[in-house]
């Protein structure tokens, strides 16, 4: 493959990818799109495995540094058989994303099933048991994302409904985690852009004094297929449907083998980010669909591509 120019803000990891297939002490077929969360001084993973049967679930991954995870023996989170939730987990879960509210630990994942993906909402304690709460979206939504505290006296969440066959991301509210409503467009394909097909959330919106800040994955489509690649925006503190500005260019796109080829290739999707308290975030990804990576660059830099960016 020819090289081509890293132009990219973040900084691959030198051994990437972090995880892959032959990490995962079970048989399957693929890694991909883990959520990381920082708790203490341990990082832990909730990871989108692909079985050989063809459906997603599940595993937990931990590490002390961010960059070498020990993935556990069996998988976490698997579809329900039984239940109010097994008719929409019959074609798996996917891509989880962790978010700590009000001290608890809320999982928001795609369970897939013939009646299209929904977002559905858990929580747990100790990442091996999960509480179901429930279906939270009609079907054709994904990436659902809830912001790690209340604005404006109300839950929040970033969610990628597809309508009229576009893919933007909208912001809703909530009382009570169960009934959203209050819904608005706010990230939008660009046309003409990198991000012109479909855009969705990533990673949980962090909080900073230049607004939310949201890394979210942006689709081009060529004759080619799609190709996902991230980009920052910044999201009013108050009123989160406002987008302050948003990077012309991406802050990582595929150029490496391991983001070029797999099952799907051409794909880095954003799935998280942790900010450590040197204000370096780890940006953690799904290459091609087939292993886990992680880039990284100060916090201030991601906001300055943002900031110079326009709507
Ligand atoms: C999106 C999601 C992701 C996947 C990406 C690239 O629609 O389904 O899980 O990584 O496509 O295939």
């Amino acid at each position: 493959m020819p090289a081509i120019p890293d132009t990219d803000l973040l900084e691959r990891y030198e051994q990437n990818p972090v995880i892959t297939a032959a990490d995962i002490p079970f048989t399957c077929n693929t890694v991909f799109n883990g959520s990381p969360v920082k708790l203490g001084s341990e990082y832990l993973m909730l990871l989108r495995v692909e079985g050989q049967h063809g459906y997603s679930l599940f595993a937990l991954a931990r590490s002390q540094d961010g960059y070498r995870f020990e993935v556990e023996d069996r998988p976490v989170m698997a579809p329900v058989t039984e239940g109010p939730m097994a008719r929409y987990e019959v074609a798996g879960i996917e891509d989880p994303r962790i978010t700590v509210l009000e001290g608890r630990i809320y999982v928001v994942y795609t369970a897939f099933s013939g009646y299209g993906p929904v977002m559905s909402l858990a929580t747990t304690e100790d990442f091996h048991t999960f509480e179901r709460l429930g279906v939270i979206s009609e079907p054709g939504n994904k990436d659902g994302l809830l912001f790690p505290r209340k604005v404006g006296g109300r839950y929040a969440r970033l969610d990628r409904p597809i309508g009229n066959d576009v893919g933007s991301v909208w912001v809703s509210f909530s009382d009570d985690l169960t009934y959203w409503g209050d819904s608005r467009v706010v990230i939008t394909p660009r046309q003409g852009h990198w991000d012109s097909y479909r855009v969705g959330g990533s990673a949980v919106p962090i909080e900073t004094e230049d607004g939310w800040l949201e890394i979210y994955h942006g689709v081009k489509m060529t004759s080619g297929g799609p190709i996902y690649r991230a980009g920052a925006v910044l999201l009013d503190l108050d009123d989160p449907s406002v987008v302050i500005s948003r990077s012309d260019v991406p802050i990582l796109a595929p150029r490496t083998d391991y983001e070029r080829v797999g099952d799907v290739g051409n794909v880095v999707f954003a799935s998280g980010a942790v900010v450590e308290p040197d204000g370096m975030v780890k940006v953690y990804y799904g290459a091609a669909d087939t292993a886990i990576c992680v880039a990284t660059a100060p916090l201030a830099e991601i906001i300055a591509v943002a900031r110079a960016g326009r709507r």
